[in-house]
């Protein structure tokens, strides 16, 4: 591709020359490299996350009773392990040799770190088989091991599906690039109360838009659509994790 030309921009103003991290390096060749070798296709949706808030609330106190902090994201990592389950298009990888797809027993989540020194992606093992409180344990844990940079390689390695988080940031939605050789990544911006029309009436719902970016060599739009239509149904009620 046509490199960008080498400009010089102090002709135009003052300006500092800023070395960059190691991690922004690498990341800045992950990014070129997924993006322009996954075909992407990025669908939105938003899930009604009211009942799934009042039950958070309520579980706070026995959540810091049992010393953790009880935040959205251990219910976002249980929703997508089973949607991963229920579809499990989305937990491959395209192999090398073009001829298959390498299906995935194994359910490991990556969460994007935003740190000082660049982004990270640490990876929560087998999510399907953890419960909320030991979860926002280690969702915490991680995120302090990145922002510390104490995060090993193998803290890295391993995922079968990303979530990016900008929620408590801003936002009403954003296009993720997927985190390949993983096939998906579901980006989650802020949550707020919208009107939902109920058949009678417009009620105040919290409403938390969700932007799920593919790879669509591996899946294609009635599977994402699957994908995310469970996604939705059990963070709108959490009780279906027990289905
Ligand atoms: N919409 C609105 N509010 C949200 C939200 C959303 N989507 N997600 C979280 N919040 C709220 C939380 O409810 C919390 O409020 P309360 O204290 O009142 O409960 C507050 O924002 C802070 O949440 P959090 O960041 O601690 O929660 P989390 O579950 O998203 O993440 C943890 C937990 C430890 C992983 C987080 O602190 C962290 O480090 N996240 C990394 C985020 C990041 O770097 N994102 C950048 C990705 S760049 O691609």
């Amino acid at each position: 591709i046509p490199a960008v030309p080498a400009v010089d921009f102090s002709q135009f103003g003052e300006i500092e020359m800023q070395k960059m991290s190691k991690i922004k390096k690498v990341t800045a060749a992950a990014m070129v490299r997924n993006w322009l070798n996954v075909p992407h296709v990025t669908q939105f949706d938003d899930a009604d996350i009211t009942e799934l808030e009042a039950f958070r609330k309520n579980m706070k106190a026995e959540a810091e009773a049992a010393g953790v902090k009880l935040t959205p994201l251990p219910f976002l990592l249980k929703a997508c392990a089973a949607a991963l389950k229920a579809e499990p298009s989305f937990n491959v990888s395209m192999h090398p040799d073009g001829e298959h797809i390498v299906q995935k027993k194994y359910i490991h989540i990556g969460m994007a770190v935003d740190t000082p020194n660049g982004l990270v992606v640490p990876v929560i093992r087998d999510v399907d088989k953890k419960g909320l409180f030991e979860l926002a344990a280690e969702t915490v844990a991680l995120a302090k091991k990145a922002r510390d940079g104490k995060l090993m390689p193998k803290d890295m390695q391993g995922g079968c599906f990303t979530i990016s988080s900008l929620g408590p940031i801003g936002g009403t939605g954003f296009t993720p690039i997927v985190n390949a050789p993983e096939v998906a990544i579901l980006g989650v911006s802020k949550a707020d109360i919208k009107p939902r029309w109920n058949g009678k009436e417009f009620e105040p719902r919290q409403m938390l838009p969700l932007c799920l970016s593919y790879d669509h060599r591996a899946i294609n739009g009635g599977d994402a659509g699957r994908f995310f239509t469970f996604l939705s149904a059990v963070l709108s009620d959490v009780r279906r994790l027990l289905l």
